[in-house]
């Protein structure tokens, strides 16, 4: 991070609708009326709930006016959807699975991700900051088949709780790759340890934030999503034991089956962690 260019929660949260905007929005038209009806209505009513059962008020009233308007100009639309809402229905998409549990994908994925192969490194800065991190892994199938030619794509933020492509000054593929598994299943992945996110304080979901006196942090993670033919995409997080906010993630995104476990080597540290994905 420079003096010059700090990240701004204005600037991430218009890459991160921008990319949302142009590569994923299929609009309710796919969505029966009665669907659409009955979940506005649903949602309405609730809200109608809370403001009887506390009798807000209209200061309260016009502040969430207000408040709502930040949201759509600071970008922190799909900040604010991931981080309080994304994780319901991330656990109501996946109950069916037997395969690996995943969590949110968060917004900050982007697709198409250099591709490394089996074997190698992310792409990352001369002398990247962070401890070196190797991450060996098997990707099968609920049916005990090791999956080649599946699909590893890794992606995080830098030992300054960064992401490429949303703050400043960062190398577009910094910290983002796309793994290929051999024949049998297997990958290894060489990158750095990822420091705790903070999300932005300086916008509208920082101001509910500071105005609530709750947290900013996520803990430390690794993003994945990883894909084979037939078999249903999983998107994954993977954390680091220890990590103080793993119990109080402001995202709820945290799973026991989430937990890495790091062995120190050499100059870094080892994990192993597999996947197992479910027949589509
Ligand atoms: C992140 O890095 C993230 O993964 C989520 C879910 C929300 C905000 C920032
Ligand atoms: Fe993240």
């Amino acid at each position: 991070m420079t003096a010059t260019h700090s990240p701004t929660a204005a600037a991430s949260g218009a890459n991160a609708t921008e990319r949302f905007k142009s590569d994923k929005f299929a609009g309710v038209e796919g969505t029966p009326p009665e669907r659409v009806s009955l979940l506005a209505r649903e949602v309405l009513e609730a809200v109608h709930a809370t403001i009887r059962k506390h009798k807000v008020t209209y200061e309260e009233y016009n502040a969430l006016k207000s408040w709502l308007i930040s949201v759509g100009e600071d970008g922190e639309w799909p900040l604010f959807l991931d981080v309080w809402v994304e994780h319901v229905v991330e656990d109501v998409a996946t109950e069916h699975r037997q395969g690996n549990k995943g969590t949110i994908e968060g917004p900050y994925y982007v697709p198409d991700a250099p591709e490394q192969g089996a074997r190698g490194s992310i792409p990352t800065r001369d002398n990247e900051p962070g401890t070196a991190l190797t991450w060996t892994g098997q990707v099968t199938s609920t049916t005990g088949a090791a999956l080649g030619g599946a699909k590893v794509e890794l992606w995080h933020a830098d030992a300054d709780g960064l992401y490429s492509q949303f703050a400043p000054d960062i190398p577009e593929w910094n910290l983002r790759g796309t793994f290929t598994t051999d024949d049998e299943g297997r990958f290894e992945i060489h990158t750095v340890r990822p420091a705790p996110y903070q999300i932005p304080t300086d916008g509208a979901c920082g101001k509910l934030i500071a105005a609530a006196g709750w947290h900013a942090w996520r803990p430390a993670h690794l993003h994945v999503k990883v894909s084979a033919p037939g078999h249903e995409l999983l998107t994954a997080q993977l954390y680091f034991p220890g990590d103080e906010h793993n119990d109080d993630d402001i995202a709820s995104a945290v799973k026991p089956e989430l937990l890495l476990a790091p062995q120190p080597s050499g100059d870094g540290e080892t994990i192993e962690y597999n996947f197992v994905l479910d027949p589509a």
